[in-house]
């Protein structure tokens, strides 16, 4: 029978408010390199995915064509902005509000916990919010291969913890991170809104809703 022995978190949009500064690079490069602009619902695509595989849908969606050194520059200019908001705007106050209570909650249950995210910033993110001590085992978008909706990031969390997919708990904010923690086997609890998390067990907004018996409920 199946039981909870680990949570797994996605990073930018559950554990900090980084996802904001996602888009804003995201929507500067089209606005001030492409032309164009992009709207919050087409960035919802955008969210839990690679940022090699951002270029290409950002591209798809304005109908642009480029070479792979045009888009390798697209990509490290967005990432030199993301980094600059990070570098001024991100401190320990941006991890969400609940997060670190429901941790120790985690810790004092006996419930390890890991990270599985696609940012390739994931590390120098982990450091600068000082967070790492809460987690087993960090997996960030340089030791995977394959990005969301695929399972990679998660089953390789799973891995380094050594608890089976079937007893884990993904926290995701993207349906691309939903799809990837149905595609392991795990459960998955949206932190956001049903109506875009469709395939999530269920949504909570924000982690100060969370208990273990919420936690418990999710194999009801
Ligand atoms: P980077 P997550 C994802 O992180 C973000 O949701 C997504 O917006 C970003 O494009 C992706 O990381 C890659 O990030 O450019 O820093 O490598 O939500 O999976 O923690
Ligand atoms: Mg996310």
């Amino acid at each position: 029978m199946a039981e909870i022995k680990a949570c797994i978190f996605d990073m930018d949009g559950v554990l900090v408010s980084t996802e904001i500064y996602h888009f804003k690079a995201w929507k500067r490069l089209t606005e001030t390199v492409l032309g164009f602009s992009i709207d919050e619902k087409f960035n919802e695509n955008l969210k839990g995915v690679s940022r090699a595989v951002c270029v290409d849908l950002i591209l798809q969606h304005a109908g642009l064509q480029k070479t792979p050194e045009e888009k390798a520059e697209l990509a490290a200019q967005k990432n030199k902005w993301f980094l600059e908001y990070v570098q001024t705007e991100i401190t320990p106050a941006n991890v969400y509000p609940g997060v670190i209570e429901f941790l120790n909650v985690l810790k004092q249950s006996g419930i390890k916990t890991a990270i599985g995210s696609a940012s390739k910033n994931a590390p120098l993110l982990v450091e600068k919010l000082g967070i790492k001590q809460y987690f087993d085992a960090v997996v960030d978008g340089n030791m995977i291969t394959k990005a969301k909706p695929n399972p990679e990031v998660f089953l390789k969390g799973a891995e380094l913890i050594g608890v089976s997919p079937c007893d884990c708990v993904v926290f995701e904010d993207a349906k691309s991170g939903v799809e990837a923690a149905k595609n392991a086997n795990m459960h998955c609890i949206g932190v956001g809104s049903p109506a875009v998390l469709t395939n999530a067990d269920f949504c909570i907004s924000s982690f100060t809703e969370m208990s273990l018996e919420r936690l418990k409920s999710v194999l009801i």
